[in-house]
C-alpha cells in the first residue's frame, strides 16, 4: 500500500504517502462524539419479526447500502429471499479501506453486536444458513472483537440454525469490492468478476449471497429493535470527519445536515478552510465556502462522484497543498489497481504520472473518460473523481 486509510487527522499521510502501521489496533470508544443510537450496544438483542416485517421495515425506513454505492437495502434483501437454492449465505463487508473512513473500524471494535445481529436477522430474512464476517486484513483489533462477538453470541444461543465465522482479509482496497472479496474468500486473488450476475443471484460459491456492509447491517438491527417510524424521524448516518477540525471522529448526524453543520459538529474547521474531500478518495474535492450548505444527504450529485458515499469528510485549511493530496490519491489507485482490465491497470498510472506532472487539458480529460467508462469496477471508474473535482472546482468551472 501507498497509504491506507488515512486516520483521524492524520494529513501528512494523505499530502506524502508515508505507509500506516500494517496492524491497526483498536481506536479509542470516545472517538465516537456526542452519542447516537448505532453506538449503543443492543439490549436486549433484536429478535427476528419474520421475514416480511423485517423488509417491510427496512423498506418503509429507507435504508441504503451504507459502503458506499447507496442502493435500496429492501430490494438486495428480496432478490437474495426471491433465489431457490441449496445454500445462500449473508457476507458482511467489514474490509473497509476508503480513506478517510474509520465509522466501519469503530462498530467492528466497540459494537460488533449491532452488527451481528443485524447479520443474523438479515439470513434469517433471506433464508441464508451461514454468515461470513470479513474483517480488512490490517484491521487486527476489529477482527478480535468481532470474533469474540461471534463467540459470545453463538454460545448465547443467538444464531440458532446459523452457522457463522469471521474471516480475516487480503490486505487489499480491492476485496472491498464486493465480488474481489467472494474471490478472496474463496480462497482466488482478488479480483472482481463481471456482473450481473450479481452476488443475489450468483455469490458466494455461485450461491445467492446477499453482500453487505457493516454500518448497513447495524442500521438494519436497529431497525428491527426499533421500527421504520422512529428511524425515519432520526435518518442516521455515520460520519468519518478527520483533518482540519478540532475534535475529529465518528459522529452520527441525521442525513441532510449541511456540511457547515457537520464541521461544526466536529468542533469546528479553521476561517480560512479552503475544501472538504467528500467521500474518501472514491470521492471528490469540494470548494468551501461555496458548498457550505450542501445537504449531506442520497441524492448531492452535481459532478460524477459527489456523493455521500461511506460518509468520509476530510477538511482542509488553506496550508495544505491540495494537488499533493490528489497525488497521493492517484498513487494510491495506481498501487491498489488489481490489473484485470486495461483502461484501469494501464490508466491509473498514467493518471497519477500526469497529476505529479501537474498536467491539465483534452489528454487528461481524455483519460478521465477511459478510466470512468473503460474500467470493469468502482475502482477505475472512481480513479479520476477527485482529481477532475479539483480541476473543476478550483481551476475552471464552478459547480
Ligand atoms: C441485485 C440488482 N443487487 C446492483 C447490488 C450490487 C452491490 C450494490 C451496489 O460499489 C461504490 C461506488 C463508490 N440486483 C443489483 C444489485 N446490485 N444492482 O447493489 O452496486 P454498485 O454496482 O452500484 O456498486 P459497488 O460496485 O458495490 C461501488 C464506492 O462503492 N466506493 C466505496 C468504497 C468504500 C469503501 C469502504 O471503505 N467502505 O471501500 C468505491 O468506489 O462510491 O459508488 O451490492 O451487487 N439488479
Ligand atoms: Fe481491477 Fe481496476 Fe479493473 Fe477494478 S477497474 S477490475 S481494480 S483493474
Amino acid at each position: 500500500r501507498v497509504f491506507a486509510p488515512v486516520q483521524v487527522a492524520d494529513l501528512r499521510a494523505l499530502a506524502v504517502g508515508k505507509l500506516p502501521p500494517h496492524e491497526l489496533e483498536a481506536l479509542p470508544a470516545e472517538l465516537a462524539r456526542a452519542g447516537g443510537v448505532l453506538f449503543e450496544p443492543p439490549d436486549p438483542l433484536p429478535e427476528f419479526p419474520g421475514a416480511d416485517a423485517l423488509i417491510g421495515a427496512v423498506r418503509e425506513a429507507g435504508l441504503r447500502g451504507l459502503g458506499g454505492a447507496l442502493f435500496p437495502t429492501a430490494r438486495k434483501l428480496e432478490a437474495v429471499r426471491a433465489e431457490a437454492a441449496d445454500a445462500k449465505y449473508v457476507v458482511v463487508n467489514g474490509d473497509e479501506s476508503e480513506p478517510g473512513n474509520f465509522k466501519d473500524r469503530w462498530l467492528m471494535e466497540h459494537n460488533p453486536r449491532l452488527v451481528w445481529a443485524g447479520a443474523a436477522l438479515a439470513a434469517r430474512a433471506v433464508g441464508a444458513g451461514e454468515i461470513v464476517f470479513y474483517v480488512r486484513g490490517e484491521y487486527a483489533a476489529a477482527h478480535a472483537r468481532v470474533e469474540a462477538a461471534r463467540a459470545e453470541l453463538e454460545a448465547s444461543g443467538y444464531f440458532e440454525g446459523l452457522k457463522t465465522q469471521t474471516f480475516r482479509g487480503g490486505g487489499l482496497y480491492i476485496c472491498g469490492e464486493e465480488s474481489a472479496l467472494l474471490e478472496s474468500i474463496e480462497g482466488r486473488r482478488a479480483e472482481p468478476r463481471l456482473k450481473p450476475p450479481y452476488p443475489a443471484q450468483a455469490g458466494l460459491f455461485g450461491r445467492p449471497t446477499l453482500v453487505n456492509n457493516v454500518e448497513t447491517l447495524a442500521h438494519l438491527a436497529w431497525i428491527a429493535a426499533h421500527g421504520a417510524e422512529a428511524y425515519r424521524a432520526r435518518r442516521p448516518k455515520l460520519f468519518s470527519i478527520s483533518g482540519d477540525v478540532a475534535r475529529p471522529g465518528v459522529y452520527e448526524l441525521p442525513l441532510g445536515t449541511p456540511l457547515a453543520g457537520a464541521l461544526e459538529a466536529a468542533g469546528g474547521a479553521p476561517e480560512d478552510l479552503q475544501a472538504v474531500l467528500m467521500g474518501g478518495a472514491a470521492g471528490t474535492f469540494l470548494r468551501l465556502p461555496d458548498a457550505a450548505e450542501l445537504p449531506l444527504d442520497f441524492e448531492a450529485p452535481r459532478l460524477s462522484g459527489d456523493a455521500v458515499g461511506p460518509g468520509a469528510l476530510v477538511a482542509f485549511g488553506g496550508g495544505r497543498d491540495l494537488w499533493a493530496v490528489a497525488e497521493g490519491i492517484a498513487a494510491f489507485f495506481a498501487h491498489e489497481s488489481c490489473g484485470k482490465c486495461f483502461s484501469c491497470s494501464l490508466g491509473t498510472p498514467h493518471l497519477h504520472a500526469a497529476v505529479a506532472r501537474r498536467e491539465r487539458g483534452p489528454q487528461l480529460e481524455e483519460l478521465f473518460l477511459a478510466l470512468e467508462q473503460g474500467s470493469l469496477c468502482g475502482l477505475g471508474q472512481a480513479a479520476p473523481w477527485a482529481v477532475r473535482s479539483l480541476i473543476r472546482r478550483f481551476e475552471g468551472v464552478r459547480s
